[in-house]
């Protein structure tokens, strides 16, 4: 197993339109895509940075993972992306090697990507998602 590059770096940001307006006026950066992932309680804002990406998160509700993570942390970096090959397979084999799971298997993530999540427990304090086109 080994990441092609970093997919994105996900960010948890109390109000989209505001941190939006942040990448686009003093970054420069274009926001591409605002999707909403019900299944994970956020709304999503995308800009290329290069071939990887930032991806801002919105929570959709308080008991989500980014509500918890903001009303416990505060905005800031929530996670880091790699891409895979093959995302269920990489968990399979990060598994194998000891480390805790959040997903056992691949999920349908924003973009349409195969996504699954390391925990933080197990990862020296960074939640890790991996990531995958299949
Ligand atoms: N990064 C690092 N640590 C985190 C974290 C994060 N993003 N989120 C939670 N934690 C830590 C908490 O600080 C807490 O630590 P302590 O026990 O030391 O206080 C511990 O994990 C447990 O946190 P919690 O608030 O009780 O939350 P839960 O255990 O209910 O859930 C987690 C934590 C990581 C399992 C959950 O957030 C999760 O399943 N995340 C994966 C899904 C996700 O984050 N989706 C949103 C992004 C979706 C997308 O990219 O489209």
């Amino acid at each position: 197993m080994k990441p092609s590059h970093i997919e994105h770096i996900g960010i948890a940001v109390s109000n989209l339109e505001e941190a939006i307006r942040y990448y686009e006026d003093v970054m420069g950066l274009e926001c591409y895509a605002i999707e909403e992932v019900a299944d994970q309680k956020v709304r999503t804002a995308f800009f290329m940075v290069g071939e990887s990406k930032i991806e801002l998160l919105e929570s959709t509700d308080h008991e989500g993972p980014v509500g918890k993570f903001i009303e416990k942390r505060g905005q800031g970096i929530h996670h880091i992306a790699f891409a895979m090959e093959d995302a269920s397979k990489a968990l399979e084999e990060a598994e194998e090697k000891g480390v805790q799971l959040i997903d056992r298997t691949s999920r349908r993530g924003a973009e349409g990507l195969d996504i699954g999540f390391l925990h933080p427990k197990s990862t020296f304090g960074v939640l890790t998602e991996f990531c995958s086109k299949k």
